[in-house]
């Protein structure tokens, strides 16, 4: 068989959907430093048609590129050598650009990512155009190509970003940057070039002017958040293209929310989408699972799953979305944090916690860390499970305050991931008598 005799680094998700790709089309073999890859069972692999290797096992000089996988660190020491070797590294979206037949619009950030793809979909699917949403939000890139699709719209990570060499989005954002994922870049710099290399080639760009860190090196057509003045957030009010939506007019709770409507109606609207069409979208939008979503109350206590908050500023957002919410300021936010830190500082906790929170309850691997930002600012109590936490957390509410599982932190160390974290938070909720 002609064309790069491919190795497929990493047989998680994305290499699944790069083996099943490649397969026909050129010489693959996948290759997995874990002992059982989650995907060993499919089917190209089982009947032999690719080789699966242990990476000591592989001879440089077989091949000419290697598709590495994002979990997958570009300093791995397989990596360099195969770069040493000569070998092309690139990604799955560079495979999916080169076969994609319809505009792609692509976004990334810190936050707000899936929440802004997803919106952004739902949008330009209102104007009737078959539209296809997917990459780092669940369904990978390769897994969307479709012949009938009339818009690709993708939530791009800074691991996707990285190593993809192919530009020219229809329409590129940065939402937001913060601290996140130091253990995998060597700076923030770093981490913020990565975020940025969505913005090469592509037709028009959507940043923020109130957080620099996203905007483009260079000057691109597009539209400018919060500078031009009918793309703005105002007091209680979204402007859309000039017009004004209240803030009540919306599902969505907190102002790191009304951000996210922002940018997602201006992405779409320079995608194509006919926002005046779709008003019945924008307003009617509720979100997704675990990202600030309400899991059930106990008398006049609410119950609120904010799993997908992986990092401290996701954390901090959702503290003064409900902290600030109506029915006053003052600390009425029970909050229940704590698990794997990625090695961030957890100092920018401080003001919020300050401001919002009645009392925190700590749980998973960074708790001792955690409890030393905190003491002194909040008082705080130690859960060894979610029970636990749920427990100790209700025993701290009093009513009319929310309690908040917004973790500022990874799952990985006592779950499986983010939304198994989510499940056990409601379970727990619902031992507890949490009914809707
Ligand atoms: N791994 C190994 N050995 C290997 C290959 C991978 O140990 O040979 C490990 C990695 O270090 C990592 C895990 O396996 O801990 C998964 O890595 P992967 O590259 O196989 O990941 P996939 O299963 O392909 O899932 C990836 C994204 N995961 C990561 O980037 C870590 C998923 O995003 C994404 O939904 C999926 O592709 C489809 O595009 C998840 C994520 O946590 C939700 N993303 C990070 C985030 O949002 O903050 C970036
Ligand atoms: P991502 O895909 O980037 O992880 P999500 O839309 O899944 O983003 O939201 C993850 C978490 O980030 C939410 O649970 C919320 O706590 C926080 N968040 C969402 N949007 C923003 C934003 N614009 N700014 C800061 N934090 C946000």
């Amino acid at each position: 068989m002609n064309g790069p005799r491919t190795l497929v680094f990493g047989l998680g998700i994305t290499g699944r959907s790069c083996v099943e790709f490649l397969q026909g089309r050129c010489p693959v073999t996948a290759c997995d430093t874990r002992a059982d890859p989650p995907f060993a069972d499919i089917g190209p692999v089982t009947s032999g048609a690719v080789p699966l290797v242990r990476p000591d096992a592989v001879d440089y000089r077989d091949f000419d590129r290697v598709v590495a996988s994002p979990g997958v660190a570009l300093t791995h020491p397989f990596l360099l050598r195969a770069l040493g070797a000569g070998l092309e590294i690139l990604g799955d979206i560079d495979l999916f650009l080169a076969a994609a037949r319809a505009p792609v619009t692509a976004i990334t950030g810190t936050n707000g990512k899936s929440t802004v793809t997803s919106l952004v979909g739902l949008l330009l699917d209102a104007g009737g155009g078959a539209t296809r949403t997917g990459g780092n939000l669940g369904v990978p890139a390769l897994d969307l190509l479709d012949d009938e699709a009339e818009h690709y719209v993708l939530e791009l990570s800074s691991f996707q970003l990285e190593r993809l060499h192919r530009g020219g989005f229809t329409v590129a954002s940065v939402l937001n940057v913060s601290n996140d994922h130091l253990d995998r870049y060597a700076s923030y710099d770093a981490y913020v070039r990565a975020k940025r290399r969505i913005y090469h080639g592509c037709g028009a760009a959507v940043h923020d002017a109130d957080d620099p860190d996203t905007r483009p090196r260079d000057d691109l057509p597009g539209i400018v958040l919060n500078a031009d003045p009918r793309w703005r957030l105002a007091e209680d009010e979204i402007l859309l293209d000039g017009t004004p939506h209240p803030m009540a007019a919306f599902h969505l709770a907190g102002r790191h929310n009304a951000r996210n409507l922002l940018a997602g109606a201006a992405i779409a609207h320079l995608a194509g989408a006919d926002l005046a069409r779709s008003r019945d979208v924008l307003h009617g939008f509720r979100g997704l699972p675990h990202r600030c979503a309400p899991v059930g109350r106990i008398g006049a206590v609410r119950f609120i799953d904010d799993s997908k908050a992986t990092n401290v500023s996701a954390c901090a957002a959702a503290l003064a979305g409900f902290g600030a919410a109506p029915g006053g300021p003052g600390r009425r936010v029970v909050l229940i944090a704590g698990g794997d830190g990625k090695g961030a500082s957890f100092e920018p906790l401080k003001g919020p916690a300050a401001a919002y929170v009645r009392h925190a309850v700590l749980l998973g691997k960074d708790a001792d860390r955690l409890e030393r930002t905190l003491s002194g600012v909040v008082p705080t109590s130690r859960a060894s499970d979610m029970d636990e936490a749920v427990v100790r957390a209700h025993r701290r509410a009093r009513d009319g305050d929310v309690v908040l599982l917004s973790p500022a932190c990874a799952s990985l160390d006592m779950f499986e991931n983010y939304e198994a974290r989510g499940a056990a938070f409601a379970a727990a909720v619902a031992r507890c008598g949490g009914a809707p």
